[in-house]
């Protein structure tokens, strides 16, 4: 591994998928130091697929014709091992999706290759203090896949995305009581970015009142849980497309909380968990978390009541299944 670098010179970002929606969104924010800070240069390294490299080439160009005074440089890469030399920062978003007729397993396969590979040239290039962001779905198991494929990197640099799922529950929850989502405390996001997933309101504040007091029930379980976990299925319905600044945003939110830290405030990240509130050991999975010292800390303690645990249960049983379908892999 290479040394990691201090704040004199730029930080080394990767970001796969560069051609992609989210990357569109994503580099641009990265460049303009939405997440490393506004004094902090950064280098970029987009990785692609060969087919779309041009693609990305083109993506560059435009990046450079905005002249991003933080801007130090960007490269495009199709060979994984030059793209993950030196990274400090590795935002995994290029991912294959779900062919015709393939089923989810199929599509977890093919992507866990991609993921395979990605880990490897990670763990045999990477910086000392590399931080790694799966994007790409389904982002749980790619994370997953990645650290195991990462062995001599600490598996709490990998995480997965799950910001997008808290962010969709904190407007959701603004919008049908008027505030603004600053306002809202220790609302969390439990499990997988899929339809299991879990956003939950046990121990969420809004300006300093116990939020349960304040929401329908019938609302928060009837309409707040699903539209929360099927929000993506709903933006692909009226955009044409999926999710793509909200995604970046979401992104850019994760990597600079786990840089900067969260002044104490509740976030979700899915990271790998050490058996917290009854996970698997080593599957990574949504929590509460807080950002200090520039590493998450799983918000430990909380009692699980019997409407949660259900809730929390079902995504344990679905990422279970699959790393049973991704350790074939190994
Ligand atoms: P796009 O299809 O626009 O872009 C994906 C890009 O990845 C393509 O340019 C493709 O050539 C590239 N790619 C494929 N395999 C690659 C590889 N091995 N190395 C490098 N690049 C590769 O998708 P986009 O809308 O940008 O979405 C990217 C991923 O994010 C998808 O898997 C999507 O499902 C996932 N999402 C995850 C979200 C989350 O919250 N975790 C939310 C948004 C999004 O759905």
């Amino acid at each position: 591994m290479t040394a990691s670098t201090s704040s004199h010179t730029p930080v080394r970002v990767t970001v796969t998928g560069a051609a992609g929606n989210i990357a569109y969104s994503l580099l641009w924010r990265i460049a303009a130091g939405d997440v490393f800070g506004p004094e902090q240069p950064v280098h970029l390294t987009l990785l692609e697929i060969p087919d779309a490299v041009r693609a990305a080439e083109g993506t560059a160009m435009e990046l450079a014709d905005s002249a991003l005074p933080l801007l130090h440089g960007v490269d495009v890469r199709d060979d994984q091992r030059a793209a993950f030399e030196g990274v400090n920062a590795a935002f995994l978003v290029g991912a294959k999706p779900r062919g015709k007729g393939e089923s989810r397993s199929d599509m977890l396969e093919a992507n866990g290759k991609i993921f395979l590979e990605q880990g490897a040239a990670i763990n045999a290039g990477a910086a000392e203090d590399v931080r790694v962001l799966v994007v790409g779905n389904p982002a749980n198991t790619n994370a997953y896949i990645t650290y195991k494929a990462a062995g001599d990197i600490p598996r709490d640099r990998f995480n997965a995305l799950m910001r997008l799922d808290h962010n969709r529950a904190l407007s959701m929850l603004g919008q049908k009581l008027g505030a603004s989502p600053a306002e809202f405390s220790k609302v969390a996001v439990w499990g997988n970015h899929s339809d299991t997933q879990f956003p939950d309101i046990t121990y969420a504040t809004l300006r300093g009142e116990r939020l349960a007091d304040q929401v329908d029930r019938d609302w928060y379980t009837g309409e707040f849980i699903p539209r929360v976990a099927k929000r993506g299925g709903e933006i692909i319905e009226v955009r044409g497309k999926s999710s793509a600044a909200s995604a970046a945003s979401a992104a850019v939110d994760h990597m600079r909380d786990w840089v900067h830290g969260t002044d104490g405030r509740w976030v979700t990240a899915a990271v790998p968990s050490a058996s917290e509130y009854g996970v698997d050991e080593g599957l990574v999975f949504g929590y509460p978390v807080v950002g200090r010292d520039g590493a998450w800390e799983i918000v430990e303690g909380l009692e699980i009541d019997e409407f949660q645990r259900p809730r929390i249960d079902a995504n344990i049983e679905a990422l279970r299944g699959e790393a049973e379908v991704a350790n074939r892999l190994f």
